[in-house]
Parts: structure tokens; sequence; C-alpha cells
């Protein structure tokens, strides 16, 4: 471990609201809330597009909004996205953790999200304008594939996505390009899950959509160790590079968040902490993160783009140094 490293520093800090949404809530009776897609609306409006588990075990999207983030929500009375699997048969167990991307070319906002099929989940992709009526384009990667995002533009005139297919080699954070969105190639690892007895050891995901920095992209990524008592997911961050995302440019040792609250300590998973969504404050700084809590609730946790960047300059390491000594 690199010299000067402050091992408590804290990066993401808890609202004391939390958990700001749970199923008490809810406008109509389910199971629980959580892993939440977010984005500002252009009025300023949060919204929060979440996984709602309802009372036979299905998820559904439903959106709430919030003119601070916190509280004042406004649910939809009834859910915003239904599975659909009469015409797409990959959502016949539901749809679940969305991620949202604001695309500035299309001008529409990207959901993409996990289907629920009979061969495992995958990823979909669906356009909005206004989080009301949904283009769907089906599945754009095929089961056993999870935790994806879009990235906002394209980079050397393709779009880019990220995600998490299981192969026999683990479960590693890879991304693939496509001219159209629908039809994807160039698949390359991004960053491979950690061996042994690491946080991030055989499985890793991405958390919420990458963060563009003038340093690179800022990915907050989840790691999941398995333990004789559950798995326990747990926060890391790396950087990649702006041009070439593939590309590592830096990745911390340590975790920087887990379950310490009793919210998130205890649920239906216990020991599970899961964002799938950011919003930037008006300063560009503060990260307003959406997490889901135990797989019951969410909750919110405030961080700061400069620190993050920071506590990885001092505690990253370069990727390929890592991959000589077999990470
Ligand atoms: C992951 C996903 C998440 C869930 C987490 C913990 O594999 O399915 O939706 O929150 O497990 O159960």
């Amino acid at each position: 471990m690199s010299a000067g490293n402050n091992h408590d520093e804290i990066l993401l800090h808890r609202h004391p609201a939390n958990p700001i949404l749970t199923s008490r809530d809810w406008p109509y009776s389910i199971n629980s809330v959580f892993n939440a897609g977010a984005t500002l609306l252009e009025d300023g409006t949060t919204l929060l597009l979440c996984r709602v588990e309802d009372r036979r075990g299905l998820s559904h999207l439903c959106a709430a909004r919030s003119a601070n983030g916190v509280d004042g929500w406004q649910i939809d009375p009834e859910p915003t996205l239904m599975p659909n699997p009469e015409e797409y048969p990959e959502e016949l167990w539901g749809i679940e953790d969305p991620r949202l991307t604001y695309v500035p070319e299309l001008r529409q906002y990207a959901v993409v999200y996990t289907s629920y099929s009979r061969g495992g989940p995958g990823v979909s992709l669906a356009l909005t304008k206004d989080f009301r009526s949904f283009e769907r384009y089906g599945v754009i990667a095929s089961p056993d594939d999870k935790d994806a995002a879009l990235l906002p533009h394209k980079i050397e005139g393709r779009w880019a996505l990220i995600h998490r297919p299981m192969t026999v080699l683990g479960a590693h954070i890879w991304i693939s390009y496509s001219p159209d969105l629908r039809h994807w190639g160039s698949h390359k690892v991004m960053l491979e899950a950690r061996r042994g007895a690491w946080w991030d050891a055989n499985k890793i995901g991405l958390s919420s959509p990458p963060i563009e920095t003038a340093g690179g992209w800022l990915v907050l990524y989840h790691g999941v160790r398995q333990t004789p008592s559950g798995s326990l997911y747990r926060l890391g961050l790396a950087l990649f590079d702006l041009h070439e995302p593939e590309k590592c440019l830096l990745r911390g040792d340590s975790w920087i968040f887990r379950a310490e609250a009793d919210y998130e300590r205890d649920g239906d998973v216990h020991d599970v902490v899961f964002p799938c969504g950011y919003t930037m404050g008006t300063d560009g700084d503060t990260l307003n993160i959406y997490y889901g809590a135990a797989d019951s609730c969410i909750g919110l946790a405030h961080g700061s783009i400069r620190c993050l960047l920071a506590w990885l300059d001092a505690n990253g390491s370069c990727e390929r140094r890592r991959r000589a000594q077999d990470l």
C-alpha cells in the first residue's frame, strides 16, 4: 500500500434522512423498492427510476420525482415501466436495476436495465424523452449479462456500453461498441475481478453510470465477497481513459463504502449497498449517489468528485502494473 494512505477517510457520506424511500412510501402494494437509476430533469427535478419488487417476487420500474432529491417524492401512482413478456419474452421474470444516461445527441434518456429471462439475466435498452412513454430496443446483450450502462456520447463514432457478462473465468466488467445501439461488437474487458481473498474477488459489476471528468471516466463499481454467511457487496473506484475507456488508468485497492447502517445490513438480502445512479450538484463537484440498501429500500450518500479523484491518485495503482503481477 502506498505511504500517506488515509485508511479511514470517509468518501461517501450517508444522508441523515436515510433511507429516503421505502415500501411504506409506495402508493400501491409492493414488497420492496431498491436499486434506482437517477437523473436530473431539465427543470432541476431529481427523477429516480426505482426497481420495485412486487409481492409475487417480480420487479418492474417506477418513477419517483423530487424537487430537492431528498424528500417530497411524487411517486407514479402505477408502475411506470412493466415487463412485457408477450412482446419481449426476455422480460418474463421482471425488469431490474435500471441505469439512466441522458444522451444529448438523441435528446433522450437511455434506460439500460436487466431483463430476467428463462435463460438468466440479460441487458435491455429503452429510450425515453419523459419517463412516461418508452421505445424498447429489446435485448442488447444476451444472458448471462447485467450491470450495464450506456456512455452519454459516442467514442470515436461508436456508442459504448459497459456491462458484466459471466464467463468461466469470472464476472468481469466489459465494454462493447455499436454504430446504431442495436448491433454490438468490439467487446473488450475493462476491469477484472481480483482473485483469492480480495474484497472484489471473482465478481464485480458497474454501479452507477461512469462519471465523465477531465481526468477520465470515474467508475464506481461493486465487488462481491462470498463468505460462509452470505455475500458482501462493497464499492470501489477506478479511473478509465476518456478516449479509450477500456484502458484503466487507476484502480483503488481498498473498498470505499460498505453496508454499515441497520437498513443496509438488514433486509431481504443482508449487507448490500448497490448504487445504480447519481445526480451532480450545481457546483459540478458534489455527487448524490442513490443506492439500494439490503434489497429493501433506497439510501442517498454524498461525495465529492475532487475528493474521489484525489483518493484514487493517492491510493490507486496503474492496472498495467497490476496485471503484470497477476492482479
Ligand atoms: C445482484 C443484483 C442486484 C441485487 C444484488 C444483491 O446480483 O441482482 O439486483 O441487489 O445482487 O442481491
